[in-house]
């Protein structure tokens, strides 16, 4: 038995990926320079995994930007819009499909399964002509040889690519690129053929998609994808990956597959492929890489329970390797790096470096039995003992109070036509109110502030002015253009998850704890590590500073508990709706306090509502049982005429409106603007009762929309919801916008909704 990996982090310990590649789009790095630093980094991960006792490492996992996208250079599918710059100059023409350029618009962005990676949809259709690039995953596999290192190159599959894919701009919205098999199976085949003339004796071919639920005509064309890449004379061994979830009906299609090698993901994300495995009769003649160290989370394994695991596997394949569950990628590097961390805690964390060094102490346990890890073992089991033991892990009040909720915390205490009777009393809203979803431009100078603060270079009180003076600034100018219900701002925040993680009991805050979320940008997940209580209000302060300065309602601001999980690193070690009802239930107090302090307009975000759904539909349910619950639970405590609203982003709604329906929200603000206010029909089309502001400013553009634009989106959006239920908003919150952009916008949007009211027919 063997340890290996899928990929590792690409960016440096400290980053330099995106530091190099940031300077080349400004000019101030030179494309060799930045090659230089890429290759530098390759080769400083595999010496790492060399090192560490890696047999084998992965290559072609490295991306400047986007694996999916480098997928689409290998095979030829560059949009049309883009493939003069391509030629020109091949780097620049890369990072013009992922970002646009003057003249073309970048491919859009979309989530890598149930991560927080994005990656760029490839763009096909009926005229797609494939043709096979091989040079970057050719290079990369004999830099690693001539490291000296064994390699194995890692490609996303040909089935999951397409499933991946959409139809390009112009081409039919029902066109189904999976219908472009046949033409992409030959380009597989040769780049193919030219890897093993590279010198691989084996390559990766990751198919997630398969974990997902398939059509039989999808598990169809995966049996033939792999028949004929399997009947390849020209080839190396092929090693098909899955990862993320189980792969149901498609292990046995893989299974018979003519391949030397299946991946599968046996944590628990993957529960179900230990027993579906069993029941094919196992892998006879195959290799089987068993995926048993998480590649998601960022808990230290439970040796022994893997050992369990692959020893059961053992007699299921011709040869068992141990891997994590997909490529770790999705964790940061090193957690010996976090010295903020106590070293006690610290030794309950495993980021890449670490699960690693568990994958090559698994491998020797399988290969030479327990006595050769006797050490690791007893660490590992100390290291569990202390994490269980833990009064962090367990906080008996924290405990008690969640035992003790009941059905009727999660729900308000009247129906919704009184409740909104009572708020339209209490807060003398005109028809079609305007607000914001809640931040507004995040300034240098503020930015500049937290820094100094951090380097203590101001105290606690300058920064804090600084605050407060932006706070003034962002309500009068709310005040003089008219907005109905005014927002702080949000200039005290840094991120919507972290600044309320920080605040929190039982989350740990990590330091260079950087994953790749798209391209150059990162994030830093906070560690959801016990027991989760509010020491103190959190965010009463800046929301009643605000409200003294005016006589409009200001909105008090959370992200809710389903967000707060999705952005951070969950435990391991307990049911997500159990910390989900944790957080909730410390929101809650906070939601209380708002309202003692006269807040009559409290938002709970939930942009991650959508992205944290299992990927396979018999999830569903359990996941949006806790998960609305969750939210009613945070938001259920308020008075009949506290309005609560909510905020959702990033995603497409129409699968989960009964979700949001379930939400129990007074008023919802959704993302649009760009999809001429398709949200609005959704909601009309499920008959949602409540009230809603589909988005009707693109904040994702500094384009500043005119008055008459937004008034048509108004109109549009008040053919599906009448005027006494519509609000009007931007799409989003300001934070990554510029001040000039933002005031001419909020002008027009404030505009549109005079003109538009000034229409309506006089209220009954
Ligand atoms: N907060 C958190 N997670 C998120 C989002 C968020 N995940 C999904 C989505 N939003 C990801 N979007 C972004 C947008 C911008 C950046 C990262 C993820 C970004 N990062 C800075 C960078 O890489 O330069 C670093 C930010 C920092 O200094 O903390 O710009 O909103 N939690
Ligand atoms: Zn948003």
């Amino acid at each position: 038995a063997r340890a290996t990996v899928y990929g590792y982090p690409r960016q440096g310990q400290n980053r330099e990926l995106k530091k190099a590649i940031e300077g080349y789009w400004k000019g101030r790095v030179t494309a060799d320079a930045l090659r230089a630093t890429a290759a530098e980094l390759r080769r400083a991960n595999w010496r790492q995994l060399a090192e560490a006792g890696l047999h084998e490492v992965p290559t072609g996992d490295f991306s400047y930007y986007d694996h999916v996208l480098d997928t689409s250079v290998m095979v030829g599918a560059i949009p049309a819009r883009h493939r003069e710059a391509v030629a020109a100059d091949p780097l620049a023409g890369y990072f013009a499909m992922a970002r646009g350029s003057q003249d073309a618009a970048p491919l859009e962005m979309t989530k890598w399964f149930d991560t927080n990676y994005h990656y760029l949809v490839p763009e096909l259709g009926p005229e797609t002509v494939f043709a096979a690039d091989s040079a970057k995953q050719v290079d990369e596999l004999t830099e690693a040889l001539s490291h000296g290192h064994a390699a194995r190159p890692v490609l996303v599959g040909p089935v999951t690519y397409l499933l991946l894919s959409k139809p390009a701009p112009g081409v039919a919205a029902d066109f189904d690129p999976l219908t472009l098999l046949n033409r992409l199976l030959p380009v597989y085949a040769d780049v193919l053929a030219d890897l093993r003339a590279a010198g691989a004796s084996w390559v990766q071919l990751d198919e997630p998609a398969l974990v997902k639920d398939r059509t039989p005509a999808e598990l169809n064309a995966a049996a033939r994808a792999y028949r004929e890449l399997g009947g390849l004379a020209d080839r190396p061994r092929l090693l098909v990956a899955s990862y993320f979830d189980r792969l149901g009906e498609a292990l046995p299609v893989l299974a018979k597959a003519p391949v030397e090698g299946l991946a599968l993901d046996f944590t628990e994300a993957g529960a179900g492929n230990l027993e579906d495995l069993a029941a094919v009769g196992g892998l006879p003649g195959k290799r089987l890489v068993a995926g048993v160290v998480s590649g998601r989370n960022v808990w230290v394994n439970d040796l022994e329970a893997s050992l369990t695991t692959l020893g059961t596997l053992l007699g299921l394949a011709d040869r068992v390797d141990v891997a994590a569950s997909c490529s770790l990628l999705h964790v940061p590097l090193d957690a010996a790096a976090e010295r903020d961390i106590e070293p006690q805690i610290r030794r309950w964390l495993a980021f890449a470096e670490q699960k690693t060094a568990e994958l090559v102490t698994l491998a020797k346990g399988l290969a030479h039995g327990t006595g050769a890890i006797t050490a690791e073992l007893s660490a590992n089991r100390a290291d569990l003992a202390s994490r269980a033991s833990s009064p962090i892990t367990r906080d008996p009040a924290v405990r008690a109070r969640a035992e003790a909720v009941t059905d009727a915390d999660a729900r308000r205490s009247q129906p919704y036509p009184e409740r909104a009777a009572a708020q339209r009393a209490h807060l003398r809203l005109p028809l079609l109110p305007t607000t914001t979803i809640g931040s507004f431009p995040q300034t240098g100078e503020l930015r500049a502030a937290r820094a100094d603060l951090r380097a203590g270079r101001i105290d606690t009180a300058g920064y804090e002015d600084r605050v407060r003076a932006e706070i003034q600034e962002v309500v009068s100018f709310q005040e003089k253009t008219g907005l109905d219900v005014l927002v702080h701002g949000e200039p005290e925040r840094n991120d919507m998850v972290q600044y309320f993680a920080e605040r929190l009991t039982g989350y740990l805050a990590t330091q260079h704890g950087w994953v790749q979320s798209y391209g150059t940008r990162y994030v830093r997940p906070p560690i959801l590590a016990g027991d989760i209580s509010r020491p103190g209000p959190m965010t009463v302060r800046w929301t009643s500073y605000a409200q003294s300065l005016s006589d409009r309602p200001v909105k008090g601001m959370l992200t809710g508990p389903v967000t707060m999980l999705a952005w951070s690193f969950v435990r391991d070690d307990q049911p997500l709706g159990d910390t989900a009802r944790q957080v909730a239930l410390a929101l809650r107090d906070e939601v209380a306090d708002l309202e003692a302090a006269g807040t009559s307009v409290i938002q709970v975000d939930e942009p991650a509502l959508r992205e944290t759904l299992p990927l396979r539909a018999a999830g569903h349910p359990a996941y949006l049982e806790w998960a609305t619950r969750a939210f009613r639970l945070t938001t259920a405590g308020v008075r009949p005429d506290t309005q609560i609203h909510t905020h959702m982003c990033y995603a497409e709604f129409g699968d989960i409106v009964q979700a949001i329906d379930d939400l129990d929200a007074d008023v919802i603000s959704l993302e649009a603007a760009r999809s001429h206010m398709q949200v609005a029909r959704e909601l009309a089309a499920h008959g949602y009762p409540r009230e809603a502001g589909p988005g009707v400013y693109d904040i994702h553009s500094p384009r500043v929309p005119d008055t008459e634009e937004v008034a048509a989106l108004l109109r549009t959006g008040l053919k599906a919801i009448p005027a006494e239920r519509l609000w009007v908003n931007p799409d989003c919150g300001l934070k990554t916008r510029g001040w000039p952009e933002t005031r001419t916008s909020l002008e027009h949007l404030v505009a549109a909704a005079r003109t538009v009211r000034a229409g309506l027919p006089a209220p009954r």
